[in-house]
Parts: structure tokens; C-alpha cells; sequence
């Protein structure tokens, strides 16, 4: 399924009618400034067919294997027919309420106990009507473990789904939708931001931070309400070089990024040799090293790979686009062709994130964005975070995730990454902060620690590297409910 298609259907459905801006009332009572309605689809054959076989195209591309499809009443109806009667695919209809004569069947259709049914829906908020179906399916002895949607309001369908076993593999995300229509100058940048606002303040699957009671928190963690990083691995919108990430730690039981701030090629390598089957991530700054040399990035590139870790420049871009380009690819450190990860501030706006991407994108690399600081009297607050995380969303084809000091969006895609962490909470003389691994994966529900004098200034930095795994490892455990609490 390649962009184009997808972006000149959402245009499609915007001249429908299909999505509207404004204010809307939901069903719940709330008020939203995007209604999304697919029931015109049934009056616009050529666009039903079009979506149709965007559906099919997804089924086919993720291997999905099934021995029927149903559509989730009713607006999916006509689509999953569609999609059957196109394929020969034996189709299920769910009635929404028995009928008071006859077979009082629930599930037209034939199958077998056992078989495995795909669910197709149109739009997911909560993603509740999928559950429902799928309830209905599983009374009569069906297995539900996939269904694909058209539309995700990213509201925390894809988790609650997940967290009940069922794995949704949305086509349009409503970040997506908001940047194409944005793009084609069919909303202005203040409809699309307060539409991104109101998708982060009301995610249905987690009770909002500061709301719920300790014993809501405990049970949240009890049901294991989080995704774990090898479930966000898979996400279906990931970009690629997260998702790598997230496999390696999982594989490395590691969430542990050494900063290895020193100023000796030869120190760094040994680092990088000794402390590698610890990590998930080696930090660098480059501009630190007294004898930077070509053969030394070969070695360590060498070394990432020998220990299957990923190398983060921590350069900390902050220019306009046109020069951050140079400096990424060029110059004497030619930091893209080895750096997996970059980071960038926000300040300069956009056009910072679009200059790496010109050069890091093709290259498959990725950024993060610095939300936060860790450091005393940081200016990277606020308003100014929450316009960073919109930042991220509008380029999460090159934004990865966030240096941040806390979780910042309920967006299981993005990666977030802390640095200012040692054992002890304190901090240096010079503005730092720290705060404990546990604190930053479990409190503050980052994924990735990122530590540099707690390993580089202990006697034996091995045995320090191991105890900086461990605590970040068993915090992340316990957040996710793989252990107990
Ligand atoms: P420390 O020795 O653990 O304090 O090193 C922290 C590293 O993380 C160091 O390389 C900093 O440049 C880097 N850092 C940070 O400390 N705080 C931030 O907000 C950012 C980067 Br962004």
C-alpha cells in the first residue's frame, strides 16, 4: 500500500464529508473538534471500492490467516461483503441483537469451533465495538486475533485491543490524516493542533496521570495495561529503526544507553567493547574526542554491530533546516553515515526536523526530539514540551521519540529517552539533576535510561553497567506487570 493511495483517499473522504471539523458532540456527551462518520461510504461506490482494497492490501501484506471475516455492524458490513465477494472469502455476519424467532442465532454464516475470524471496522476510538463483536464471535466458539481498521482516532484502541489479545492493524492514523489535510491546505495548522490536543487529552485506555488513585495505578499494572516493548515493536505504524530498538532490548533485557562522554577514541572503543552485551545504546559525543579518525567510527560501527547495539550522536541539532543538513552529513564527523539516532531541539521550528530528514530518512536513521531537559532552570517546559510532542507527530516518519524526563505521549510508537540518571538523586555542580532508574521507568513510564558519570566515574564499570541494567530492567518489569508489585 504506498502513500499516494493513502493520502488521496483521505482527500476523498474530507470531500465526502466523511471527516468534519468543528464541534461535534460524541455519543458519551463529550465535545470534539473532529467527527469522523464512513456510513456516507455506501453512497460513493468507487471510494468503497478503493477502501476496500486498501483492506484487502493490508490482509495480504501482514499474512494474516483466518477462515472467515466479519464486519463489525454496521458501517464495515458492506465493506467486509465487499472484500469477500472480491476474494471468495467466506464471510460472518454478527447480528446486533438475537432475533426473537427462528435459529436465534447471534453469528450468520457457517464455521467451525475453533476457527479463526478477522474483524474489519471503519473507525476505532476506544476500540470497544471491536471487543464486542469479538465477544459475541468468541461465545460461539470462534478465535479473534487480528482486525484491521480503516480509521484510528489514537485514542487507545490499538492498546486495549492488545491488552485483550487482539492485534489492530489500523490504515490511516488520524496524525496521518491531520498532515495530509494540513498539507493540501484543507484545515490550517490551529484546527489541526487542537484536534492532536484533544486525541492526547482523551486517550480511553489509561486513566489520565495525577487522576487515579494508587489502587487504580496498582490495578492498572495488574492487568497489564501497557504494551511491552516487544508488543510495541510490532505496532503496525512504527517506524522501523524504533522498532529495532525495542527488539534489542527485549533481547538484551536492557533499557540501559551508556553516555560514554570521554575524550580518548581508544577509551571509547574499550567502552563500547566491554560495556556493549550490557546495552541497548551507546551515546556519544563526538566532538568531545581529541583524535577523532575515519578508522575509529569504522571500529566502533564494527562493535555496535559485533554487540548489537545502536550508536545515538547525542549532537543536539538547533539551526535552520538548510544548515543542520550540512552539519549532519558532512563536515569532518560525517555523523549520518554512522549515527543510527540523532537528536535535535525544537527551537528552530520544523524546518530543523525536515534538514535531518532530507539526509537521515533515506539512510534509515532516526531523531529524537528534546523535550525536556534534565538540567536545573531548563526553558524546555511546558507549552513549549506539548508544542515539541505535536512536532514529533507531524514528522513521525523521522521522529522516533523524545528526550524527555517523563512520558509524554500515550503514543506506544514513540520511544522515550532520559538522561540525568544515577542510583543516588542528586546532582553535579553544574546544573545537573539526576533522579533513580526506577524512578524514570517505573514513575515516570520512560523507556530508555540514559546514564554516563553513574558507570564511567565507578571503579569497576562493568559491575556498575550490570547494576544500571538490572534496576532499569526490573522497573520496566514491573511497570508492564511481568512482575510482582
Ligand atoms: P551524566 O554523566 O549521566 O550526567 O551524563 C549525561 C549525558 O546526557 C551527558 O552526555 C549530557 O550531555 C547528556 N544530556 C543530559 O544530561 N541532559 C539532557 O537533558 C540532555 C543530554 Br538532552
Amino acid at each position: 500500500m504506498d502513500g499516494v493511495s493513502i493520502d488521496s483517499l483521505i482527500l476523498k473522504l474530507h470531500d465526502v464529508n466523511g471527516v468534519k471539523f468543528g464541534e461535534y458532540k460524541l455519543k458519551s456527551g463529550l465535545m470534539t473538534p473532529i467527527y469522523i462518520d464512513l456510513r456516507v461510504l455506501v453512497s460513493h461506490p468507487a471510494l468503497m471500492n478503493q477502501v476496500a482494497s486498501l483492506i484487502y492490501e493490508r490482509v495480504q501484506e501482514e499474512g494474516l490467516q483466518f477462515d472467515s471475516v466479519c464486519g463489525v455492524p454496521y458501517t464495515a458490513l458492506p465493506l467486509a461483503t465487499i472484500i469477500c465477494s472480491q476474494h471468495e472469502l467466506p464471510m460472518l455476519i454478527r447480528r446486533k441483537e438475537a432475533k426473537d424467532y427462528g435459529t436465534k442465532r447471534l453469528v450468520e454464516g457457517s464455521f467451525r469451533q475453533g476457527d479463526t475470524c478477522l474483524i474489519i471496522e471503519d473507525t476505532v476510538t476506544s476500540g470497544t465495538s471491536i471487543l464486542e463483536t469479538a465477544e459475541v464471535l468468541y461465545k460461539e466458539g470462534l478465535k479473534v486475533t487480528d482486525a484491521i481498521v480503516l480509521m484510528d482516532r489514537e485514542q487507545g484502541g490499538v492498546e486495549m485491543l492488545a491488552s485483550k489479545g487482539i492485534k489492530l492493524h489500523p490504515i490511516i492514523s488520524i496524525s496521518q490524516l491531520l498532515r495530509v489535510l494540513q498539507a493540501a491546505e484543507r484545515i490550517d495548522a490551529q484546527t489541526a493542533q487542537s484536534v492532536h490536543e484533544f486525541i492526547r487529552d482523551n486517550n480511553t485506555f489509561r486513566p489520565k496521570n495525577g487522576t487515579d488513585s494508587p489502587a487504580s495505578k496498582k490495578l492498572c499494572v495488574k492487568q497489564k495495561l501497557e504494551l511491552s516493548y516487544s508488543e510495541r515493536a510490532k505496532l503496525p505504524n512504527i517506524h522501523p529503526l524504533a522498532s529495532k530498538l525495542l527488539k534489542i532490548m527485549e533481547e538484551k533485557q536492557s533499557n540501559l544507553c551508556v553516555s560514554a562522554d570521554v575524550t580518548s577514541s581508544e577509551e571509547l572503543l574499550q567502552l563500547a567493547e566491554s560495556l556493549g552485551p550490557k546495552i541497548c545504546m551507546l551515546k556519544t559525543h563526538v566532538d568531545i574526542l581529541e583524535d577523532y579518525t575515519l578508522a575509529f567510527i569504522q571500529k566502533m560501527q564494527a562493535l555496535a554491530e559485533k554487540h548489537n547495539f545502536l550508536i545515538f550522536e547525542d549532537r543536539k541539532f538547533a539551526d535552520i533546516g538548510n544548515t543542520v543538513k550540512h552539519q549532519y552529513e558532512g563536515g569532518l564527523y560525517q555523523i549520518s553515515s554512522w549515527s543510527h539516532i540523532v537528536n535535535a531541539h525544537a527551537v528552530p521550528g520544523p524546518g530543523v526536523v525536515k534538514g535531518l530528514s532530507a539526509v537521515g530518512k533515506p539512510l534509515a536513521r532516526g531523531c529524537l526530539l528534546i523535550a525536556q531537559m534534565s538540567s536545573q532552570g531548563s526553558l524546555a517546559a511546558g507549552e513549549y514540551t506539548k508544542a515539541v510532542v505535536q512536532m514529533a507527530e507531524e514528522h513521525s516518519d523521522f521522529v522516533i521519540g523524545f528526550i524527555c524526563g517523563t512520558k509524554l505521549t500515550e503514543r506506544p510508537e514513540f520511544i522515550h529517552m532520559t538522561p540525568g540518571v544515577q542510583m543516588q538523586a542528586g546532582g553535579d555542580l553544574l546544573g545537573q539533576q539526576y533522579t533513580t532508574p526506577e524512578e524514570v521507568i517505573y514513575s515516570k513510564a520512560s523507556d530508555v535510561i540514559i546514564v554516563g558519570r553513574g558507570i564511567l566515574a565507578a571503579s569497576d564499570r562493568l559491575e556498575a553497567a550490570e547494576l544500571y541494567r538490572k534496576s532499569g530492567w526490573d522497573a520496566y518489569r514491573k511497570r508492564v506487570g511481568q512482575s510482582s508489585i
